[in-house]
């Protein structure tokens, strides 16, 4: 009797519904995040913004007990700083994500008041805050590169061009990454396609007014201008539309939208932001994230580049101007082109 009731609990001990109990039901412990992307402005119409949220979502749609919390903190700069306080006061995440250059200084604020948060932020430089990791990208290379085909174009007899060797450049706002490396690094650019070139430069004052930005660029084009650039979130829209409705063009950083004025926007810049932040956020996985350093990457890297391989390049700019950039992008990516990042 006493042996059968043994015999039984061993039976107990290895059926299956015991076993439950001890299996793995979901996402080891270690593999658990909790992510909160902190997104400065809206997603839509915001190239940097939506390639990190579909990077972090597409990370955490792959990555069993990855979660992911989109925030969007809109265009009211003032509040940014108490809005992430409140959003890392809850102690849901183990991390928050974002993309600006003005966010590492409003986390180092946040950190003081919850030290054990940590913060990785791209396209931002900060060194030696033990709590916050920052991916720079080079802004000054792609601007080189896109402001040399800017040059290229308005010296060239394509049929939107003028005779006058201007181009323009149209900002949301003024801030240090764009007034020391977006801008000086597209002039330069420019001027090594025909020295003579100038720049005519603009601000909208806002991230969304695309009306006020399609006024400005039909300025621009009254003072010459046949090409732009625009670095303005969702009012870049303004500056197309205004390209399109007279004549004239337009490069573009950091995403593929050819699509959008096909024989208008004639040369795109490519950054790798959502490729960076699925790396970014296996690295976390991985503890392999180094905190109080910024990383700077670039063409050589992978992480910046420019998209040949479309019509809207191949069929609307000429072959003349296309050996001609096609062999500086050659160079670019062979470390052959000699240029000096300033100081941010
Ligand atoms: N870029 C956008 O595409 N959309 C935005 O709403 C936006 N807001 C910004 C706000 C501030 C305060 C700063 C400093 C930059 C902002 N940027 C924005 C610029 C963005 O971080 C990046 O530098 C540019 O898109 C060039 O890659």
């Amino acid at each position: 009797m006493k042996r059968g009731l043994i015999i039984l609990f061993i039976l107990f001990l290895n059926c299956p519904l015991f076993a439950i109990g001890a299996k793995d039901t979901g996402k080891a412990k270690s593999g658990d995040l909790s992510v909160l992307v902190y997104i400065t402005g809206v997603v839509a119409g915001s190239p940097p913004y939506e390639l990190l949220a579909a990077g972090a979502e597409s990370f955490a749609a792959e990555h069993n007990g990855v979660r992911v919390k989109i925030y969007e903190a809109g265009f009211n700069q003032a509040e940014w700083e108490e809005q992430l306080t409140s959003l890392v006061a809850s102690g849901e995440y183990d991390l928050v994500l974002g993309s600006n250059p003005s966010l590492p200084e409003i986390c180092a604020g946040v950190g003081e008041k919850f030290p054990d948060q940590k913060f990785i932020i791209t396209d931002a430089k900060y060194e030696g805050n033990p709590r916050i990791g920052t991916y720079l990208y080079n802004q000054y290379e792609q601007s080189l590169y896109l402001g040399y085909l800017a040059g290229l174009i308005t010296t060239s007899d394509m049929s939107g061009g003028n005779a006058s060797k201007r181009i323009g450049f149209i900002a949301a706002q003024e801030y240090p990454l764009l007034s020391r490396h977006i801008v000086p690094g597209f002039l330069e650019g420019a001027r090594r396609a025909d020295s003579q070139i100038s720049l005519d430069f603009r601000v909208i004052g806002n991230w969304y007014d695309a009306n006020k930005a399609a006024e400005l660029a039909s300025s621009m084009i009254d003072s010459g201008v046949d090409v732009f650039a625009v670095i303005a979130g969702g009012a870049a829209q303004g500056v197309i539309r205004t390209a399109q409705d007279r004549g004239a063009y337009v490069v573009f950083h950091n995403t593929n939208e050819y699509g959008l004025a096909p024989g208008v926007i004639v040369g795109c810049g490519i950054m790798e932001q959502k490729k960076l932040t699925e790396e970014i956020l296996s690295d976390v996985l991985a503890g392999k994230i180094r905190y109080g350093t910024c990383v700077t990457i670039g063409v050589k890297e992978g992480y910046l580049g420019f998209i040949a391989d479309d019509p809207g390049y191949y069929d609307h700019v000429p072959a003349p101007v296309r050996e001609k950039f096609d062999s500086f992008m050659k160079d670019i990516r062979a470390g052959r082109v000699d240029y000096a990042i300033p100081p941010l």
